[in-house]
């Protein structure tokens, strides 16, 4: 069988959809790549080389160490500022978009990302992520937060990284969903899952159940129908890891506003928009506390939380007929 890695799929993908294209893009997601790699390699060695520790502490090689979130968001922003076609990028760890000006010289691009999603679960060697939700701007568009901040539906990819049992990349550019491993022994991503679709309809459903006592009576009533309708539920904590078993084996999500978190836990701009993108693409829906398209939320600010529901299309409308 022809092995397929991943730079050779944007490649075909960009020959077919986009000809006229400059190799920006393609430079993009090879460093975003290289990223991960490097990310990857820390979070395989976590255990073993006291990365785990605040900073403080000596590695291996007589270090400083930082703490694995900090340093996946350090290794993100290295590259991203200086692949050459990024303008401007936002960071789940960073206070304020970050403008980028390579000596006069602007990419096209803009990036959003979670540089480790899921990281409350590091130290018991669960399933993390890196999240990543990319848009274009042309050469004349100024680099104002009203020019940068748009609704997902103008994103022209997103994906993630899946720190697993085995390294993944999960992508889209709006023509699919498609699915690489890492193949550790050749160091590259090759095609493992192709034109990947959410089932129609799935057995788990996914919440944190904790909350149920914060929830509406609506949120309530939702999660009631699948907790009481012969569905099983199934929990990370991680959510990158809790979308790709929905991804892969359909059923819902949902994390909902709470007493606690009135506008819901999760990040629009680095979380929500990249997942409902690929959500859709694959075929199902992701939505707010309205039960409206997440892509089509304007966000207010850059670090925008919201409700964010999604899944396979029978249990995200059974979801939403709990809203009347
Ligand atoms: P983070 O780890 O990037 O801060 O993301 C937040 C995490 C998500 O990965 C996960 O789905 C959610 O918070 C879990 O929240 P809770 O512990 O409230 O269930
Ligand atoms: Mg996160």
């Amino acid at each position: 069988m022809a092995e397929i890695s991943v730079i050779e799929h944007i490649h075909s993908m960009q020959l077919k959809w986009s000809p006229t294209a400059t190799g920006q893009f393609t430079s993009l997601l090879h460093d975003l790549i290289l990223s991960a790699k490097i990310i990857s390699r820390s979070v395989t060695k976590a255990g073993l080389v006291d990365i785990l520790g605040g900073t403080g502490n000596i590695n291996i090689q007589g270090e400083q160490v930082q703490k694995l979130d900090d340093f996946a968001n350090s290794v993100m922003i290295y590259r991203m500022k200086n692949c050459g076609v990024v303008c401007a990028l936002g960071s789940e760890e960073e206070e304020e978009l970050v403008i980028i000006d390579n000596a006069g010289e602007r990419g096209n691009y803009v990036i959003f990302f979670d540089p480790l999603d899921g990281s409350s679960n590091i130290e018991a060697n669960v399933s993390i992520g890196t999240i990543f939700s990319i848009y274009r701007v042309d050469d004349n568009t100024a680099l104002t937060k009203e020019n940068i901040l748009r609704k997902g539906s103008e994103q022209v990819a997103a994906g993630y990284f899946l720190y697993g049992p085995s390294t993944m990349l999960v992508y889209s550019t709006g023509h699919g969903v498609y699915g690489f491993t890492l193949d550790p022994s050749v160091g590259e991503f090759l095609l493992s899952h192709e034109n990947i679709k959410i089932p129609e309809t799935g057995k788990y459903y996914s919440v944190n159940a904790a909350n149920y006592d914060k929830w509406a009576k609506e949120d309530q009533r939702a999660v009631d129908m699948f907790t009481h309708g012969g569905y099983s539920l199934r929990y990370v904590g991680s959510l990158v890891a809790d979308f790709h078993r929905t991804l892969l084996y359909g059923g819902i999500y949902s994390y909902p506003a709470d007493m606690k978190n009135k506008n819901g836990k999760l990040r629009l701009l680095y979380e929500a928009n990249p997942l409902s993108f690929l959500m859709e693409q694959a075929g199902g829906l992701a939505v707010n506390g309205q039960g409206n398209r997440i892509l089509e939320t304007m966000p207010e600010h850059v670090h925008m939380r919201t409700p964010f529901i999604f899944g396979s299309v029978r249990e995200v409308e059974k979801y939403r007929s709990a809203f009347g």
